[in-house]
């Protein structure tokens, strides 16, 4: 059997009860196949990054523990985004309003460049609203090229971003 990998996911919605999904994503990876949940992030709020003119986000990170390969685990993801009604289509705006975004953001220390899997996440690194919750779970984690978690997030401004209670 293959052995287990430690995998991080971002998570993120901004359309709904944002916090109560979330919420329900962390059980539906706790029960994905071959993989449990480690640990999860408290939720946070953040303000809308790229397309900015679109309600604030609702951010967490997990730890997952999975027999999954990297592949295996993206199409896991996608299905549940699916699960929880996001939809696909070419009139989805990019980096425009989600119900659930589900990003792998590290596969152990794998670095993958693949027609759509791409890991390290090629934004993680920039993006505070990944590294906040990120740190706060993972603070040692090294991101390939980019150094730790924790240093990445001290290069990137946090204002107008707070943990939920
Ligand atoms: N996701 C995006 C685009 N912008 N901004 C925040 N704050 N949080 C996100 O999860 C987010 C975003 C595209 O996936
Ligand atoms: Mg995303
Ligand atoms: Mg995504």
């Amino acid at each position: 059997m293959k052995p287990a990998a430690i995998a991080f996911v971002g998570l993120g919605g901004n359309v709904g009860d944002a916090a109560a999904t979330l919420r329900e994503a962390f059980s539906a990876l706790d029960n994905l196949p071959d993989t449990r949940l480690l640990c999860a992030s408290r939720l946070y709020r953040t303000p809308a990054w790229g397309q900015v003119e679109q309600p604030d986000f609702v951010n967490a990170a997990v730890k997952l523990e999975t027999r999954l390969d990297a592949r295996a685990l993206l199409d896991a993801l996608l299905e549940v985004e699916r699960q929880f009604g996001r939809e696909r289509h070419d009139g989805e705006a990019r980096w425009g309003p989600r119900t659930l975004d589900l990003d792998l953001l590290l596969f152990g220390e794998d670095v993958i460049d693949e027609p759509g899997l791409r890991v390290p996440h090629p934004h993680l690194h920039e993006r505070a609203f990944a590294l906040v919750p990120l740190a706060a779970i993972a603070p040692e984690a090294v991101i390939h090229e980019h150094g730790t978690v924790r240093s990445a997030l001290a290069a990137v401004a946090v204002e107008g971003i707070e943990a939920l209670p």
